[in-house]
């Protein structure tokens, strides 16, 4: 299985607000290699299924709602040790925690609209890839 890369989402609120190339930037001037790149609505059933590992969170049904409210940005990455390099580079998951310098430090709103998604381990990685783009990953 692959370890030189990630998957993520740039998410309803900073496409909305034009975020993409500012985020887009921050993941090339980290090192990373964009593979692929997709702008894409997510219908709530895709949303759904894409956070179906959330399904008795409280938070599932708002972040359903919220990753189906406008278009995201998919992208697979490249880099070495893609996974965890990508994770200290988008910060923690509520912003209020991320680190100076992180994209969710500078884009992120709030816990749940908080910029993009980075996959968590390489398994992840390679299962969000291929819902996006096949098993291009
Ligand atoms: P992360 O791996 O950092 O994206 O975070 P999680 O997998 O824990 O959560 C996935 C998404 O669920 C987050 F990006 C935002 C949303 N979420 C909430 O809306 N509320 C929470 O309390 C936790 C997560």
């Amino acid at each position: 299985m692959a370890t030189n890369r990630t998957f993520t989402m740039i998410k309803p609120d900073a496409v909305a607000e034009n975020h993409i190339g500012g985020i887009l930037s921050m993941i090339e001037q980290g090192g990373f290699r964009i593979v692929e790149l997709q702008k894409v609505n997510l219908t709530p059933e895709r949303a759904g299924e894409f956070y179906a590992v959330h399904k008795e969170r409280p938070f599932y049904n708002d972040l359903v709602k919220y990753m189906s409210s406008g278009p995201i940005v998919a992208a697979i990455l490249e880099k070495d040790n893609a996974v965890a390099d990508f994770r200290t580079l988008i910060g923690a998951t509520n912003p209020a925690n991320a680190e100076e310098g992180t994209i969710r430090k500078k884009y992120a709103k709030s816990i749940e609209a908080n910029a993009v998604h980075g996959s968590d381990s390489d398994e992840n990685a390679q299962i969000e890839g291929e819902f996006f783009f096949g098993s291009q990953i």
